[in-house]
């Protein structure tokens, strides 16, 4: 029973964009133009070849011109503004569907796609077009630092300081649309589980490698189910 002035935290990852035509990782089979995603998503990728790391992200932020929020999202939206209790959406995706959507307590805990950052004087600036070796900096000029905003394999995600005190705190944790295979985010459902009554629930379209850690399983896609979740979880207030 989730009372009305509950405390939520929601991570959601690729699963979520899915409806909205971005394709997932499992879905390439965690491969793109041939090479592992983590090879392309590192700093050592990036250092052997920046050019094939700035393809993959251009290719990607380009897409986003062609992709809208779906259902999935706009409820997520909906439910944090109707919520009376804390409320803390933590997303892996890089995309800008959710505040695309109306959401805005949200931590892109892996980075985001329309933000490049100059590794020379550390600015992080909103980039909608290509990045490339030969970009120059706008802050401060110079070229050859500039690289998307993005967590890669082997760097800390944004922001666990505040994400491992949400958790800490939770009443209710909700995991959307992800395999539970990337760290750290695969292990919060464990870190809410230690809080003893938070009530955590997995909404996805098959089990995952982390789903023995819920107490509930949505199963469906994210854009159909999670409207009536949350129907279901302003309903009670
Ligand atoms: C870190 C940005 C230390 C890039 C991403 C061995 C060697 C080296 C490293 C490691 C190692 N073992 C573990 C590690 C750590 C590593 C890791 O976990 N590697 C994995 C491969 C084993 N992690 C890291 O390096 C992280 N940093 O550990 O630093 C540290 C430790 C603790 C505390 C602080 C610091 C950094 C990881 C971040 C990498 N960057 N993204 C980019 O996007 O290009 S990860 C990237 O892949 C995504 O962000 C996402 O996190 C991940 C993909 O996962 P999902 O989102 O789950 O997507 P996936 O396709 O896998 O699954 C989709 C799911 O949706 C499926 O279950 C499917 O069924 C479901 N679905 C599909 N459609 C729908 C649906 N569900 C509902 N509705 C639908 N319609």
């Amino acid at each position: 029973m989730i009372q009305p002035d509950a405390s939520i935290v929601i991570l959601t990852g690729a699963g979520m964009s899915a409806e909205s035509g971005v394709p997932t990782f499992r879905g390439v089979d965690g491969l793109w133009e041939g090479h592992r995603i983590e090879d392309v998503a590192s700093p050592g990728g990036f250092a052997r070849d920046p050019d094939l790391v700035h393809r993959f992200y251009n290719l990607r932020r380009a897409a986003l011109n062609h992709v809208e929020p779906n259902a999935g999202h706009l409820a997520l939206a909906r439910l944090e503004s109707e919520w009376r209790g804390r409320f803390l959406l933590v997303t892996q995706n890089v995309d800008d569907l959710h505040e695309r959507a109306g959401s805005e307590k949200l931590i892109h805990m892996h980075g985001e796609l329309r933000k490049a950052r100059c590794e020379g004087c550390g600015a992080v600036m909103s980039w909608t077009q290509d990045l490339a070796s030969g970009t120059r900096c706008r802050a401060c000029g110079e070229i050859g630092g500039m690289r998307p905003h993005i967590v890669w394999f082997g760097e800390f995600p944004f922001e666990m300081d505040v994400i491992l005190a949400a958790l800490k705190r939770a009443d209710l944790f909700l995991c959307i649309g992800t395999s539970g295979v990337v760290y750290p985010a695969a292990g919060f459902a464990q870190i809410a589980a230690e809080r003893p009554n938070c009530h955590l629930i997995e909404m996805n379209l098959e089990s995952t490698a982390i789903s023995r850690q819920f107490h509930e399983h949505i199963v469906g896609p994210a854009a159909i189910e999670l409207p009536k979740l949350v129907e279901r979880l302003l309903a009670k207030r």
